[in-house]
């Protein structure tokens, strides 16, 4: 063994490994998807609600979604995005409509 101290090379190895926390989270889009059934205005509702939208930014969202199959609310950390695909699923069962909000890794 050498003389070096035992804290000493602790140390070391732990600054050797530590990585400096820089990197940005990863992040998560939510995306309500289409169906035939929702009302339109039901799904405007939800998009200025949850997604803190101006009632035209939340109309263009859903007319999105209504002609291409579904379309991106918004982009965040994987807590947010859960909570937000948890809270719009949960109001709109609650208010017996089918509209489905996902999320993936953006
Ligand atoms: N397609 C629905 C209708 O014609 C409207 C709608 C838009 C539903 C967006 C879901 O995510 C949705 N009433």
């Amino acid at each position: 063994m050498s003389t070096r101290k035992h804290s000493e090379i602790i140390r070391e190895v732990v600054a050797e490994k530590a990585k400096p926390q820089l990197d940005r989270p990863p992040m998560y889009k939510v995306f309500l998807v289409n169906d035939d059934y929702t009302p339109m205005d039901f799904v405007v509702e939800v998009l200025m609600h949850f997604f803190m939208l101006s009632e035209p930014a939340a109309t263009m969202i859903m007319l999105k979604v209504h002609k291409y199959g579904r379309g991106e609310c918004g982009v965040y950390t994987r807590d947010i995005a859960e909570t937000k695909v948890t809270l719009v699923n949960n109001y709109s069962r609650a208010n017996q409509q089918p509209l489905l909000c996902q999320m993936e890794r953006a």
